[in-house]
Parts: C-alpha cells; sequence; structure tokens
C-alpha cells in the first residue's frame, strides 16, 4: 500500500488530499516536521533531508511535495487533478513553479515567524515578506479574475499545493481582501471536503 510520512501540520497534507481526491489508499505515518521521528535513521534512509513528506509507492521512494503531486496525478489520475494537452501541462507547471519560486519562501517565513516565536512575532521580518508578496501577489490575482481554478478551468495538483502556500501568510495576519479572486479561490479549495476529511483523519 501505498505510504506517506508526514502529519496534516506539514505538507503531506496536500499529498493526503490528493490521494483522497484519486480514491487511493494509503498508509498515514503522522509525524511533526522538525521532531526526532524524522531525524531517525530509518526515516532518513527513505529522505536524506530529513524533511516532510515522503511518499512510497512500491520499489519508488518520492520527497518532495510538488514531485510527489505530479507522480500521483499522472500515475492514477486518469483524466482528474491534471490536464489534457502539453499546453496545459506547461501551464501547471508554469503556475505551480511561479507559487513555488516567488511566493513559497515569503509565505513560509511569515508563518514560521509566527509558529516559533518566542513571545510576539517579530512584526519586521513580517513586513518585509509582505513587501516581496505585493510584487508577485497582483500577478495571480490578474489570473485569477473569473477563474475557479489556477489551470485549465478544472480542479488540478496545482490547486491544492497552491492553496496550501497561500494559506501560509493568514496565520500572520495576512489579509487578502485587495486580492479578492485570490482570496475568493483559496476560500474555494480550502473548503473542499477532502480538506476536512484529511484534517479529521490525521492524528498529528
Ligand atoms: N520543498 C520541500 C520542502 C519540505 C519541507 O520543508 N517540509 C517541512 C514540513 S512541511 C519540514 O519537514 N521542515 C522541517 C525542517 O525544515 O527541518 C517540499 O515541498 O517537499
Amino acid at each position: 500500500m501505498i505510504k506517506v510520512y508526514g502529519g496534516i501540520y506539514s505538507r503531506a497534507s496536500m499529498v493526503m488530499c490528493v490521494l483522497e481526491t484519486l480514491g487511493l489508499e494509503y498508509e498515514n505515518i503522522s509525524m511533526l516536521p522538525r521532531s526526532e521521528a524524522t531525524q531517525s535513521e530509518e526515516y532518513r534512509a527513505l529522505n536524506a533531508t530529513g524533511k516532510l513528506p515522503t511518499l512510497v509507492d512500491g520499489d519508488l521512494v518520492l520527497w518532495e511535495s510538488q514531485a510527489i503531486l505530479f507522480y500521483l496525478a499522472r500515475k492514477y489520475g486518469d483524466a482528474l487533478l491534471w490536464v489534457d494537452t502539453l499546453e496545459q501541462e506547461a501551464d501547471l507547471y508554469r503556475w505551480s513553479l511561479f507559487i513555488s519560486n516567488q511566493i513559497e519562501a515569503p509565505a513560509l517565513d511569515m508563518l514560521l515567524a509566527v509558529k516559533y516565536a518566542q513571545g510576539e512575532p517579530d512584526q519586521s521580518v513580517i513586513d518585509a515578506q509582505v513587501q516581496t508578496l505585493a510584487r508577485f501577489l497582483p500577478v495571480l490575482e490578474n489570473h485569477l479574475q473569473g477563474e475557479e481554478y489556477l489551470v485549465s478551468g478544472k480542479l488540478t495538483v496545482a490547486d491544492f499545493h497552491g492553496a496550501t502556500v497561500m494559506s501560509w501568510p493568514k496565520v500572520a495576519g495576512f489579509d487578502y481582501t485587495p486580492y479578492p479572486a485570490i482570496e475568493s479561490w483559496l476560500r474555494r479549495i480550502l473548503a473542499l471536503p477532502v480538506q476536512k476529511k484529511v484534517r479529521s483523519q490525521a492524528s498529528v
């Protein structure tokens, strides 16, 4: 059976959302980021970075969440969560990589500034990331005008990855009101029943 290492408080949550949407059975080995379990010899033999998530599917051991999502959709999607043409595939890579290359680092820094704050979060760190986001969010806002999904007018793995990343700034109090198309797309993807299902099944 497919195994997913990592709990809901990690990028493993998007992997589990995709597995659930594809109707695949899997075993979740729940562990927290930066925990003893992720630094164990046994886990590092699967993923030498000591980070989450890792997917094991038969002989395949795969880490890097987007690689995992692309693999699952291509292997098991059968038209679900993936696109039809090479041009649409390029578009999916474009928006997924845009989010991971331009938005993920500032979004994560905002989340970590709150999560690992000793006392009050450092507002100057958060403000610096807001400045970075201000450069790229208008591009995404423009793209999402009148669109329900990130690419090809259908739900794809890009939405699960993108919405997870874009939810992190909210933890630091970021307000998407000036970006209504992003706000409504984010709300739509995070409200998918599968998100609730994954959260309710997980132990950590
Ligand atoms: N680019 C990697 C990032 C993996 C990553 O940073 N995972 C977090 C949890 S979501 C982690 O394990 N962090 C622990 C650490 O930074 O040591 C991916 O998308 O899989």
